[in-house]
């Protein structure tokens, strides 16, 4: 009884949001954007991403947990897609999963050297990712913070990336066919990083 439901996301985040504003949302974005923090494996929503790797066939981090709750029928759907680049993605169903679909998305190996380089590839994670949840009529999607665990990605970087990327995607046209993007995050920092950093992004008034 653990699982969220998106009635109950909608309802706690709509209500917080509309009274004291945590998780802030503008007027033209429709409170479209929340941030959670627990497993993402328990959300029943379209869509959630797994921040994957080359291979798709599983891993440790979030891409353990949605495996190990999917089963190994996500496995075997994934074997049949070729694997992934980084910054691209690929979506299958959700399987075990309380949620339909799972959008796999590689993201950046972080290397300082090359940050610019990386922060395009996260952002294209992001996008593609949203791309692709609109392209299946996909009404809700919930990101990790992709890269920031094994992948080594600072995580108030990474969340800039996110951010922007997202709020871009919202204001364009593809951007209307979605109700809610949710943000998850797993730690205490991380979400302290997204808590000060998502009114820049999603300013109030
Ligand atoms: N729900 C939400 N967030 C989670 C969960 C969960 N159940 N578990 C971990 N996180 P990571 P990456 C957070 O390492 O850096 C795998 O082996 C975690 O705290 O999962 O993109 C893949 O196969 C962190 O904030 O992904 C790849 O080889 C965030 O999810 C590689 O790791 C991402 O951490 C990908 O590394």
């Amino acid at each position: 009884k653990d699982i969220r439901t998106i009635a109950e996301l909608f309802k706690d985040n709509v209500l917080r949001s509309a009274k004291e504003p945590r998780f802030p949302a503008n007027a033209s974005l429709l409170n479209r954007v929340s941030l959670l923090q627990g497993d993402i494996t328990k959300l029943e929503v379209d869509a959630i991403v797994n921040a994957a790797n080359h291979s798709l066939l599983g891993g440790y981090g979030v891409d353990g947990a949605i495996h190990h709750a999917a089963g190994s029928e996500l496995r075997e759907e994934c074997r049949t897609l070729n694997g992934c680049d980084t910054g691209d993605a690929k979506i299958t169903k959700g399987y075990n999963l309380p949620s339909k679909h799972v959008i796999h998305t590689v993201g950046p190996v972080y290397q300082s050297s090359y940050a610019e380089l990386k922060a395009q590839q996260l952002a294209s994670c992001y996008r593609i990712s949203l791309q692709l949840a609109v392209k299946n009529s996909l009404k809700h999607i919930a990101f990790p913070s992709i890269s920031t665990g094994v992948y080594g990605y600072p995580i108030g970087n990474a969340t800039h990336v996110a951010l922007k990327e997202v709020r871009n995607f919202l204001d364009s046209e593809d951007g209307l066919k979605l109700d809610r993007v949710i943000f998850v995050v797993w730690s205490d920092d991380d979400k302290r990083v997204y808590e000060n950093l998502i009114p820049q992004y999603f300013p109030l008034e």
